[in-house]
């Protein structure tokens, strides 16, 4: 087998990272710019299910690109400084990933994250990894850190836990452990006990891990900078006897504290499988107690329980400092990472006034909400259109009969036919070849004072001149003086002797539904006069629809006098013929498109050309 590499990180590392761990690298670079690295330890990313593109990070404050490679052969050759693999691929893909990468020559260490690859895989990975001198950590591992040097993916957590652990300068103490979260522990003990972590590796909890405790701890012994090493061992198979016997064949000489999680296995009377593949004793030698014992026999320091370990790695050290092997550094103050503002407004440090407000619907929980209204409620109570409108529109549910009324006029506003001024032009706009919104947002702008805009204004005027106590008449009279057209009133086809029977369709509603219909019944008398003068100048469907509302925002017992009004100034009833609407103009564009009709070009029969006469100078 080829040999492998004594040291795995050093200031200058480069590494790529398989797969698109945008967080994941984002703390590798937090930490480097932490432990003061001239550059970014990640050099590249390969992701293959996108095409070659840059991706944006930050690096302390400023902003820069990081390149991400299709292929992992261009990764390679763009970035020969590189020699470690970050692997996240899943564990369908992390075979055949890392055995590509073993295919170049300057991978030294290859990280593999993913757990529950199958032992078979790693089997095959450990043999090629002997074969080319590759040191590999993992799989089923969070990874590693060497403190001022370098940080595989998540390990050490987020950039609080690094600084808390003071794990952005190295200090004298290593450790191996299987477990990625007891890692995590053991950088919080060292800190606390001793100058700090030199280098910590978690080699990860399946049967067959592709580095060993020993491999590590050999390193660490060959290493100047070590002056003591912790192992951190589990239930389940035989690699600490391995320690045992390097202490006793002097191999190892450096003191090394150790402790084997699953000491409580015992006291179970069946097999214990713990969370790790490999954290299950199939005999007696494998008990988590009996490689504690081993080791204490041959000479490894071991607490007698896991909660005392702090203290021997304490008592270990301090021994070493009183005997001059260990002289602590000075602290010197890491630089300042700026804190994301996602993590720094969770920790509650920042506050900052909101861009804009919602108040009608929350997407942002396990369900959707419209105006507190779980969306499966709404299902569950068999609200309908309506009173999902009622939600989004007015904030409350409404009642039965009011939804019910909503529905109808959103049924009698849905069409009226190709010849009126929106549904033309939405046909004009698909003749033309324009797409559905095009086509619709074509036909919805039409709507207006004179085409289906007139439910807002119709309410106004009506609500107006009966809040002030007119008589219809004099309402008539008033808007005639002054010389204004009564919204509401008027339609170009229908009159009294051609009802519309959408009209009569909600009248009959109202006047069976509603607890009151004052404001109809107003309108209504307008009506009488103004048909009086012509037929055609009917209480039409806009304006129908405009006093019906104000006397259901008035009456249904949901809204204070104010709210009512407010909707009305705010032109929510407009909103319901253009809803409406929207489904005939829809109706006419896929209509177009279906009867295959070519550009529409007005015939010049039907223009009256009337310009000037020529004029000479
Ligand atoms: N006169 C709707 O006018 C129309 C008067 C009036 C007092 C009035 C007109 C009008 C107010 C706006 C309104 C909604 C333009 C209509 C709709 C949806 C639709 C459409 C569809 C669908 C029709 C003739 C004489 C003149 C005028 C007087 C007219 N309106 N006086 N108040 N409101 N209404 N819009 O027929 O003395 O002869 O000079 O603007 O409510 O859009 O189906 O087509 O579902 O799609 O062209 O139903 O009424 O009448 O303008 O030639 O006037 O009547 O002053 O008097 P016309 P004009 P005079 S519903």
């Amino acid at each position: 087998p080829a040999a492998r590499a004594t040291t795995l990180f050093r200031k200058q590392t480069k590494a790529i990272v398989w797969g698109m761990q945008t967080r994941a690298v984002q703390g590798m670079l937090d930490f480097d710019y932490v432990c003061s690295r001239d550059e970014p330890s990640v050099a590249a990313m390969v992701y293959p299910f996108t095409g070659d593109h840059k991706q944006k990070f930050y690096w302390g404050h400023k902003e820069i690109l990081t390149p991400v490679y299709k292929s992992m052969d261009d990764a390679m050759k763009k970035h020969p400084e590189v020699d470690v693999l970050i692997s996240f691929a899943s564990l369908r893909s992390a075979f055949d990933s890392t055995m590509e990468a073993m295919q170049h020559p300057q991978i030294h260490t290859i990280a593999i994250i993913a757990e529950g690859i199958p032992e078979a895989q790693t089997r095959k990975i450990i043999k090629m990894a002997d074969e080319k001198g590759v040191t590999i950590i993992g799989p089923a591992t969070v990874g590693g850190i060497k403190p001022g040097c370098f940080k595989i993916g998540n390990t050490g957590g987020m950039l609080d836990n690094i600084l808390a652990s003071k794990l952005y300068r190295p200090g004298s103490v290593a450790y191996v452990s299987r477990s990625g979260g007891m890692s995590n522990e053991l950088n919080n003990i060292v800190s606390r006990t001793t100058d700090g972590v030199y280098e910590g590796v978690a080699i990860g909890g399946d049967r067959y891990p592709g580095s060993t405790f020993m491999d590590h701890v050999l390193r660490y012994q060959d290493t100047p900078g070590v002056k003591m090493i912790i192992m951190l061992g589990e239930i389940g198979g035989s690699e600490e006897y391995k320690i045992c016997q390097g202490i006793r064949e002097g191999r190892i000489t450096k003191p090394v504290v150790c402790w084997c999680i699953g000491t409580c296995a015992t006291m179970f009377t069946s097999e214990v499988q713990f969370g790790h593949a490999g954290a299950c004793a199939n005999q007696a030698s494998e008990t988590a107690v009996a490689k504690n014992q081993a080791l204490r026999d041959a000479g490894a320091y071991v607490p007698k329980s896991f909660d005392e370990l702090d203290d021997v790695v304490k008592s270990v050290y301090d021994e070493l400092v009183a005997n001059g092997t260990i002289i602590p550094a000075q602290e010197v103050p890491p630089p300042t990472v700026p804190m994301d503002y996602s993590w720094a407004r969770e920790l509650g440090l920042i506050r900052k006034p909101a861009s804009f407000m919602t108040s009608i619907c929350d997407e942002r929980g396990q369900e959707l909400i419209y105006a507190g209204m779980p969306i499966t409620e709404i299902f569950k109570e068999e609200m309908g259109l309506g009173g999902v409108l009622g939600l989004l529109w007015f904030q409350r549910r409404l009642p039965r009969y009011a939804c019910k009324f909503i529905e109808m006029c959103l049924m009698v506003t849905a069409d009226h036919g190709p010849a009126v001024s929106g549904a033309h032009n939405t046909i004009v706009c698909a003749r033309a070849g324009k797409d559905l919104i095009s086509s619709l947002t074509s036909g919805l702008l039409t709507i207006g004072d004179r085409f289906g805009g007139a439910l807002d204004a119709a309410a106004k005027q009506f609500s107006k001149a009966f809040d002030s106590g007119m008589l219809p008449m004099e309402f008539v009279n008033k808007m005639k003086k002054d010389g204004k057209l009564i919204m509401g009133i008027g339609h170009r086809v229908k009159s009294i002797n051609n009802p519309d029977m959408r009209v009569q369709i909600l009248k009959d509603y109202v006047k069976q539904n509603f607890p009151s219909s004052v404001m109809l019944d107003y309108a209504l008398d307008v009506e009488k006069i103004t048909t009086s003068k012509k037929p055609n100048l009917i209480l039409n469907v806009d304006g129908f629809i405009g006093v019906a509302f104000v006397d259901l925002l008035r009456t249904c017992g949901g809204f204070t006098r104010d709210e009512a009004d407010e909707f009305v100034e705010i032109g929510a009833l407009n909103g319901i013929f253009v809803l409406g609407r929207s489904m005939g103009f829809i109706g006419h564009y896929l209509d177009q498109k279906r009867l295959k009709q070519g550009l529409y070009r007005h015939p010049w029969d039907d223009i009256s050309y009337v310009l000037p006469e020529h004029m000479s100078m």
